[in-house]
């Protein structure tokens, strides 16, 4: 194996990134090349993504790597999943509806009425959630929109059409749709779209992640002086599906816990499970890289964090949530609360809702700053370790160990949070673990790392090693 350089894209909730990446038989460099902000539009017509910002954060990213003289072998994009945009003869009808907007309420009830969610359960093997592109594609319809489009592609995949590959769609992000076979070779449930009065000619072709779709469009390698026929490869779109194949997981005991604005936590398996027990802790079945089945749970995640700070800066407050954390780890924590309840999804101030929850349940209410981050974490943190301890009791698997990746293993207390809570140690980072995963699959496309999942995490483990953070251990 050589050394080569890569780019990665890969759209959060929060912020956008062009990453790139030199990748050898030691050697996994990550340099973020531009960052850019994404905020979802609170528009009179719902919440909307704002794909154009996201797109000129992608050609600047672009921009600056064709400056630094780099010769990327590829590029690959990934981003948060389920959400899409409706095309017609190729071109986007209109800005992409973002996930956390309501207009799903009435759309699942219709969706259950027609396919009851234990029959869609054993079909998708999906959590109930209720921004699933299914529910979104319903809405759609009965807006009148869908009626318009010839096409439906999830953002990842559109993204790289902009940038010159063909319309697909990348299997680890299509298994969020609920549209996916749980079959060992998944291909579009069409009796499932056609029962839901979708019409499956909107859905693209499939294609296997590592797949090459495309070339840089020349009008890009122009624009941007990257190399003419820069490949585009289809890689883990979904966000989740790229974090998964970074998390540096050595033994089959492991458990993960991808943490960013979602908490996903589960285990890595061969098959699915979509037994009533699974289906009633909420538990998914999405697709990772290599046929791998992400058997895992969507915790909330640092958006109740995020939220509640938003919520105080809005207020006037200035905030320093670094110094807030280390204040919080020394206050006692007198209730946690639930963050999987939904009423903590849309966007918007956090502690009203929060205090509601616990006065609904009796609970004490915190107060001051560090109170409020250390009630914030601790939930967090319970839920998450709930969730592994779940993951194994429904996989029939022991866990003994519990990997903490994304923007969530920067923060202590979380991680300690987990390590009390599920009485296991916790392997903490890497924090660009979507980035890595990202790159790791086009590396692998062009022959740079080893064929298994196995070897790419081995050289996770070698070149960004994790800290371990022992159950009961004290700050250091
Ligand atoms: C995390 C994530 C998660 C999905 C949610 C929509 O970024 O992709 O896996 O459930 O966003």
């Amino acid at each position: 194996h050589g050394s080569g350089t890569v780019l990665a894209v890969d759209l959060g909730a929060t912020s956008g990134r062009v990453v790139a990446s030199t990748v050898g038989p030691d050697r996994l460099d990550l340099e973020v090349l531009h960052r850019f902000p994404n905020e979802a539009v609170p528009t009179p017509e719902g919440l909307r993504t704002d794909l154009l910002a996201l797109y000129r954060g992608v050609l600047t990213g672009l921009e600056v790597a064709g400056r630094r003289g780099l010769e990327p072998l590829s590029i690959g994009v990934d981003s948060w999943a389920v959400d899409y945009g409706l095309l017609r003869r190729g071109r986007l009808l209109a800005q992409p509806v973002h996930y956390r907007d309501g207009r799903t309420a009435a759309a699942v009830d219709a969706v259950h009425e027609r396919v009851p969610f234990a029959e869609l359960y054993r079909q998708n093997g999906l959590q109930f959630l209720p921004f699933t592109t299914l529910y979104q594609l319903v809405a759609e319809q009965r807006d009148g929109l869908l009626d318009v489009a010839d096409q439906v592609l999830l953002l990842p995949d559109l993204l790289a059409c902009w940038l010159g590959a063909e319309p697909r769609a990348e299997l680890t992000n299509a298994s969020t749709t609920g549209l996916l076979t749980l079959d060992a070779d998944p291909v579009w449930n069409t009796a499932l779209a056609e029962r839901l009065g979708l019409d499956p000619a909107v859905l693209p072709p499939l294609v296997a992640p590592g797949t090459v779709t495309g070339t840089l469009s020349a009008a890009l390698a122009e624009r941007t002086g990257l190399p003419a026929g820069t490949d585009l490869v289809a890689v883990g779109s979904h966000d989740t599906a790229s974090a998964v194949v970074g998390v540096p997981m050595e033994q089959p005991d492991a458990a993960y816990v991808s943490c960013g604005t979602w908490g996903l936590v589960g285990l890595e398996l061969d098959r699915p499970v979509v037994s009533d027990g699974a289906r009633e802790a909420g538990f998914t079945n999405e697709l990772g890289v290599d046929g791998r089945i992400r058997f895992l749970h969507n915790v909330m995640g640092l958006w109740v964090l995020s939220q509640t700070v938003r919520e105080w800066e809005a207020d006037g407050t200035t905030v320093d949530l670094p110094e807030l954390l280390r204040a919080a780890a020394g206050t006692d924590v007198a209730a946690l609360f639930d963050v999987d309840d939904p009423v903590f999804l849309a966007p918007g101030p956090m502690t009203p809702r929060i205090t509601r929850w616990l006065a609904e349940h009796d609970r004490p209410v915190p107060s001051g700053t560090a109170a409020w981050v250390a009630t914030v974490v601790a939930s967090l943190a319970q839920a998450m370790a709930d969730a592994v301890a779940t993951a194994g009791r429904l996989a029939g698997r022991r866990v003994g160990v519990v990997h903490l990746v994304g923007g969530g293993a920067l923060n202590d207390l979380l991680a300690r949070g987990i390590a009390d809570r599920s009485g296991l140690p916790v392997l903490a980072g890497p924090v660009e673990a979507t980035a890595l995963g990202n790159v790791l699959v086009q590396a692998r496309a062009a022959g740079l790392v080893p064929d298994t999942l196995e070897g790419m995490r081995a050289l996770v483990r070698r070149t960004h090693p994790p800290r371990r953070v022992e159950p009961g251990q004290r700050p250091s």
